[in-house]
Formats: structure tokens, C-alpha cells, sequence
């Protein structure tokens, strides 16, 4: 199989933006097509088609209007993308993890925000409910946020306690038939648009429990967070309770930071492989602007430096994507641990991170600009360095793993 890019150019030798923004293939430089399943790669393709359809044209201006593209939720839902590993019965495509991941690499090769609205609704709004639920909260709520009818958040940051949840403040006190809610909760994603929160807070004995809050109760708002210049194309708020009745049918049974640290669990899976998506937009743009843009009377591409760049960026996206198949097929034999995780999130990303700002300079000046994809992943990408568990918290996880010593505290 040949690497070597199609370079598609007017009359005028200049490249067309639309072409541009049809031409991306995917990377493959150690065959991993080879080791997945035809189901594996429709999935694959038909994400990457809709990307292709309807995310890059548009991505851009929402971008620099900051404004979150609501209309993809429905698209999102008909591909499948809301919640794919989750059961049939409640209208999800029952898909294993290996086709989840390749979604969410497909979604965030478009953009990290759009692979953040696909990864809470699934990964930490469904996935709890359909964990920790009743299956009266299942088919409540489930059917609906598979089609995209409802929107759902995840509060488990505060404004005091981000890498340390167990230290939470939220709270809720017994009264009756139903909980008092009381508390407030910061950076989350899609509150301000949430007809439904999935939130954390402590009980009277001070244990974790989770809970469904429908944002109609009265005493809950969820302002919205501005001056963000990570994720513009996502919604960040805030998540504000001031004695919420909340039924006590409505709270999980589970208690402890295990019930929301598994929720991570499998959106950190998926944000492993969505940091590939972004790594591979930023290497097919680097590689693609190197072959046509020439200084010094050849392409850039013919230089020692650039090519360095690119050899190096292919080799970590190798490397990111053999890691991320393999932990993949742990998790559909459910032996993935949430250290192996941690390992694939922090390395995943920080690879995507450093390979969008190598991208980067090879557009010179016209990296800087929204004409090509590597500024927005990379001011993306600081986001998904931190939200999730931050790359040092990752690290921390790791070292505590092999050494048995907790270095948190
Ligand atoms: P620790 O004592 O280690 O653990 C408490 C209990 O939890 C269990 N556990 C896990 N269970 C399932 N999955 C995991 N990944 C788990 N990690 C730990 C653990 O076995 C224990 O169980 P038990 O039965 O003994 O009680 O807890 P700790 O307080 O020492 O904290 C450990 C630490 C620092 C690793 C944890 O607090 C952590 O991961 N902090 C980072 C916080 C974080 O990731 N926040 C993310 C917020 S959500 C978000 O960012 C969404 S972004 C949305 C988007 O994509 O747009
Ligand atoms: P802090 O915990 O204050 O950390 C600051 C720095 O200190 C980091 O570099 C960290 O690594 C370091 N640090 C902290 N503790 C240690 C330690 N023990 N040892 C060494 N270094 C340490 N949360 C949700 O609950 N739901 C969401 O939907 C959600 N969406 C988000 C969307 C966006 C755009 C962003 C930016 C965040 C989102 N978050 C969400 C919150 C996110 O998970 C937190 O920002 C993250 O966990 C870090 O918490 P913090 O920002 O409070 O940083």
C-alpha cells in the first residue's frame, strides 16, 4: 500500500479548500485494517464519510464563533454514535469496544468537541444509567438519548475539587420520600443544553452516590462557562443545585468514587483512540501541505527536517494505534484494568498534542490559520490533556501501578 498522497490542484497550482477537505485517508502503516472486522471497518468508514459530509465543512466557523453545533447530535445518533457498545434493547447498536473506538477516532479526526458530545452522552450519561441503574431508568432514559430526543451531562468536577473528586462537597441530605440536593459542580460539558444530569455528590455517611437529576426540578441551572479558547465547538458549564428534590428512586445504588471512576473507565477507552483521529488530521494536513508548498526551489517535503517530522509522526501514530487496538481487545474480554487506560489516555493524547504542534510548523504562517485543521486540534488537545484525569494525574496512576506506592497524597 502506497502513503503517498493524491495532491489535487487547480489550474492555478493552488489547492481547492473543498478538495482539501475530501481528500483525508486514513493511516495504516502496520495494516491494522488487517486485524479488524468487516463490521469494524463499515463503522469505521461510514463515521468518517459523515465527517467528511458534515463536520469539516462547518467546523471551522463554529469554531471561531464558539458555538456548539447542536444539529450533529441527530447525525450522531443515526450513526450509531451515542452509546454503540450498549444493548439493542434499549436502541443502541450493541457494537463491541473495537467499533466504539474507531467512532470516536473517526469523530475526533473532525474534532474533539464533536467526539466530546458523542463521548459523555454515551460514555458517561448512558453507560451509568444502563451500569448503575434500575432497568426502569434504562428504558426511561436510554431509547431516548440513543436518538439524540435527550441530551445528558456528567457533574463530577467542583470548582475546589478537580483531580481529587473524593474530596466533592456536594451533597444530599435525607427527606422522606426523596434527597435534598445541594452543591455545585464546574467544566461540564454539555450542561448548559442537558435535559438531564447524571451527578455525584456525598450522602449523610459521606459516601459517593450517584444520581439522575432532570434539569427542570426546580433549584437547578447550569450557566455557561465563556472565555474558553480549547473546545470551542463544544458547550462547558456549570451545574448549580439549590435543594433539588431528588425521588429516591432516582439515586444509583452504588456507592463510592467507583461508580463514577468506572464511567472514566470507558471514556477515557474512547478518548484514547480519538486522540489518534486528531494525531492523523494534523499528519495527512503536515504531510499533504509538505508534498505541495515548495521553498528553497523543491517541496518541503524533500527536506531532512521535515521529513524527521513526519517520519516521527507516523511512527507514534503507529504505535499510538497498535496500544489502543490491543487494549480494545482486553476490554471486549473485560480484562482491561484502569491502568492499562490510564497508560493509553495520557500517552495517546500527549502524542496528538505534540504531533499537532510539529503539524503545526510545517504550514509555517499558514498553520496558524483556520485554512488548515492543526491550531484547532491543538488548542483542543490541552483540553483533552486535562478533562478526564490530567496527563500528571495519568502518569500518577501509572507510577502507583507498578511501584504499589500511592503518590497522590
Ligand atoms: P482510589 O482510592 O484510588 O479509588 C477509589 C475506588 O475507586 C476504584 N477505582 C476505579 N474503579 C473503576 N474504574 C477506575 N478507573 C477506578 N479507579 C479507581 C478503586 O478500586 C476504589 O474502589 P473501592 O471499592 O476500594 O472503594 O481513589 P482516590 O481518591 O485515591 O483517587 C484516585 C484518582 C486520583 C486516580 C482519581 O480520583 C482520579 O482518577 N482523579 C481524576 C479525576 C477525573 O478524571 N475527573 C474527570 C471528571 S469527568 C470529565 O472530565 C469529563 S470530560 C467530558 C468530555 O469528554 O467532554
Ligand atoms: P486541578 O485538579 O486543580 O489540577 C491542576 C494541576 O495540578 C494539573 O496539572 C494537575 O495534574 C496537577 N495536580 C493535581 N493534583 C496533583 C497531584 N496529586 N500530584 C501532582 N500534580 C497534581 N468534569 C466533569 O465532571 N464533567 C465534564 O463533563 C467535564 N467536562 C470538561 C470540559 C472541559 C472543557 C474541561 C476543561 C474540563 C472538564 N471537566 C469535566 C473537568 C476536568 O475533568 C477537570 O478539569 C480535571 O479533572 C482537572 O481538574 P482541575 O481543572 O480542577 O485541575
Amino acid at each position: 500500500m502506497s502513503h503517498k498522497p493524491t495532491v489535487m490542484q487547480n489550474q492555478n497550482g493552488t489547492v481547492e479548500k473543498s478538495a482539501k477537505q475530501d481528500r483525508f485517508q486514513g493511516h495504516d502503516y502496520y495494516d491494522l485494517d488487517g486485524l479488524l472486522s468487516d463490521e469494524h471497518k463499515i463503522a469505521r468508514d461510514a463515521v468518517r464519510q459523515w465527517v467528511k459530509q458534515e463536520v469539516s465543512p462547518v467546523i471551522e466557523e463554529y469554531f471561531e464563533r464558539g458555538e456548539y453545533p447542536k444539529h450533529l447530535l441527530k447525525g450522531l445518533a443515526d450513526l450509531g454514535a451515542l452509546g454503540p457498545s450498549l444493548p439493542e434493547k434499549y436502541g443502541c447498536a450493541g457494537a463491541d469496544e473495537i467499533t466504539y473506538g474507531l467512532m470516536m477516532q473517526e469523530l475526533e479526526r473532525g474534532d474533539s468537541g464533536v467526539r466530546s458530545a458523542a463521548s459523555v452522552q454515551g460514555s458517561l450519561v448512558m453507560y451509568p444509567i444502563y451500569k448503575w441503574g434500575t432497568e426502569e431508568h434504562r428504558m426511561k432514559y436510554l431509547p431516548k438519548l440513543a436518538s439524540g430526543e435527550m441530551v445528558g451531562c456528567f457533574g463530577l468536577t467542583e470548582p475546589d475539587h478537580g483531580s481529587n473528586p473524593a474530596g466533592m462537597i456536594t451533597n444530599i441530605k435525607d427527606n422522606g420520600d426523596h434527597y435534598i440536593l445541594n452543591g455545585a459542580k464546574m467544566w461540564i460539558t454539555n450542561s448548559p443544553v442537558a435535559d438531564i444530569a447524571v451527578v455525584w455528590a456525598k450522602d449523610e455517611e459521606g459516601k459517593i452516590r450517584g444520581m439522575i437529576v432532570e434539569m427542570d426540578t426546580p433549584g437547578c441551572s447550569a450557566p455557561e462557562i465563556h472565555g474558553k479558547l480549547s473546545l470551542r465547538a463544544s458547550i462547558t458549564g456549570e451545574l448549580v443545585f439549590e435543594d433539588v428534590r431528588v425521588p429516591k428512586s432516582q439515586v444509583f445504588e452504588v456507592k463510592g468514587l467507583k461508580g463514577p471512576l468506572s464511567c472514566l473507565s470507558k471514556a477515557r477507552y474512547g478518548i484514547a483512540w480519538g486522540a489518534i483521529g486528531a494525531a492523523m488530521d494534523c499528519y495527512d494536513s503536515a504531510l499533504r501541505y509538505s508534498l505541495e508548498r515548495e521553498q528553497f526551489g523543491k517541496p518541503l517535503a524533500g527536506f531532512q527536517l521535515t521529513q524527521k517530522k513526519l517520519a516521527e509522526m507516523i511512527t507514534e501514530i503507529t504505535k499510538a494505534q497498535l496500544l489502543t487496538w490491543r487494549l480494545g481487545t482486553l476490554m471486549n474480554e473485560g480484562k482491561a484494568t484502569p491502568a492499562q487506560i490510564s497508560m493509553a489516555k495520557r500517552n495517546n493524547v500527549h502524542m496528538a498534542l505534540v504531533i499537532a504542534r510539529e503539524a503545526r510548523q510545517i504550514h509555517g504562517g499558514m498553520g496558524i490559520t483556520n485554512e488548515y485543521p492543526c491550531m484547532r486540534h491543538m488548542m483542543n488537545l490541552e483540553t483533552v490533556l486535562t478533562y478526564e484525569g490530567t496527563h500528571d494525574i495519568h502518569l500518577l496512576i501509572t507510577g502507583m501501578d507498578v511501584t504499589g506506592i500511592n503518590a497522590f497524597k
